[in-house]
């Protein structure tokens, strides 16, 4: 009986191909050592990342340092009570890929919430997309920041400006999330595409959106549950499903799994390719 269902759940064959463990660990980690600046004099290549409170953005910035550190780490505080956001400030976070052509930065934001003025206000993303936002700001969700304030930078860097869009969501709670979080979703979305900035999905929360996934990472490919979300999410945001990534971030694991490495490091892969590519374009105007 429990296998019948398992198989009506599952593909035959996977619909992604991938490798796994810890060989393809190590060559994902390699992949991101040798990537190549496209910008040498860029201080930062930094990332941004968005998504509903609770979602896991934090999460998955600490499951990509502990996927690097081969440990557990919990630089970016992440938060097991997720009725309002968790985090919020505008926290970076350096990521030590290992590849000394360029530093990787990671920044974390507040979450978005339900209803006018709740959570991260637009404005302060579109402002931190541009580089205006400084390092440590706190969000207000009845304020956004505007020329004049002592947090707003009048004339950013170009280390200071972001060069890929990360959603995060989480995939047992997609189909539920609120149409007003969507909406704040939708609008950020068309403006970074007016910027032509890459954007990606990192849809984490696998394990609690399919019980064959959650006993073995293996089978994220074989999961019609998964890629049904997936494509769901695809959907809604507009965003290509090339760029949508499962994930399974760390959270009650004392040790780090190769397969849940595998996942995130693909994620990242990508989303570091797709920013680099960026900074050359928008840096080039
Ligand atoms: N089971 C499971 N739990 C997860 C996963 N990712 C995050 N969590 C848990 O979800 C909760 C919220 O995660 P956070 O990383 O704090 O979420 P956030 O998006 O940063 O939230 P805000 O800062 O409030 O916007 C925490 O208890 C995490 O441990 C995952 O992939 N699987
Ligand atoms: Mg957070």
């Amino acid at each position: 009986m429990g296998n019948t269902q398992t198989k009506i759940e599952e593909f035959e064959t996977p619909w992604r191909n991938t490798s796994w463990g810890k060989q393809k660990k190590d060559f994902l980690t390699q992949t991101i050592k040798a990537i190549e600046p496209c910008k040498h004099d860029l201080k930062y290549l930094r990332i941004l990342v968005v998504g509903p409170n609770g979602s896991g953005k934090s999460a998955f910035i600490n499951s990509i340092n502990n996927a690097f550190k081969g440990r557990i780490t919990s630089d970016a505080l992440s938060n097991t009570i997720a009725s309002r956001s968790f985090t919020v400030d505008y926290t970076p976070h350096e990521i030590e890929t290992g590849n000394s052509s360029f530093t990787v930065v990671i920044n974390d934001v507040m979450g978005l919430e339900k209803g006018f003025r709740q959570g991260c206000p637009l404005e302060d993303i579109i402002n931190a997309i541009n580089g205006h936002v400084k390092q440590g700001h706190e969000f207000k969700p009845e304020k956004p920041l505007s020329s004049g304030d002592p947090d707003y930078i009048e004339k950013p860097a170009p280390s200071d400006q972001a060069f890929c869009l990360v959603n995060v969501l989480a995939a047992d709670r997609i189909q539920f999330t609120d149409e007003s979080v969507l909406e704040k979703l939708r609008n950020i979305h068309h403006e970074v595409k007016k910027l032509g900035m890459p954007q990606v999905i990192v849809m984490t929360n696998v394990d609690e959106a399919c019980p064959v996934v959650k006993t073995n990472f293996q089978r994220v490919y074989y999961s019609k549950k998964i890629k049904e979300k997936m494509v769901w999410c695809s959907n809604e945001l507009g965003v290509q499903m090339c760029h949508v990534f499962p994930v399974k971030n760390y959270q009650e694991e004392i040790e780090t799994n190769d397969d849940m490495d595998v996942l995130i490091l693909q994620a990242l892969t990508q989303i570091i390719q797709l920013a680099n590519d960026n900074a050359k374009t928008r840096l080039a105007k």
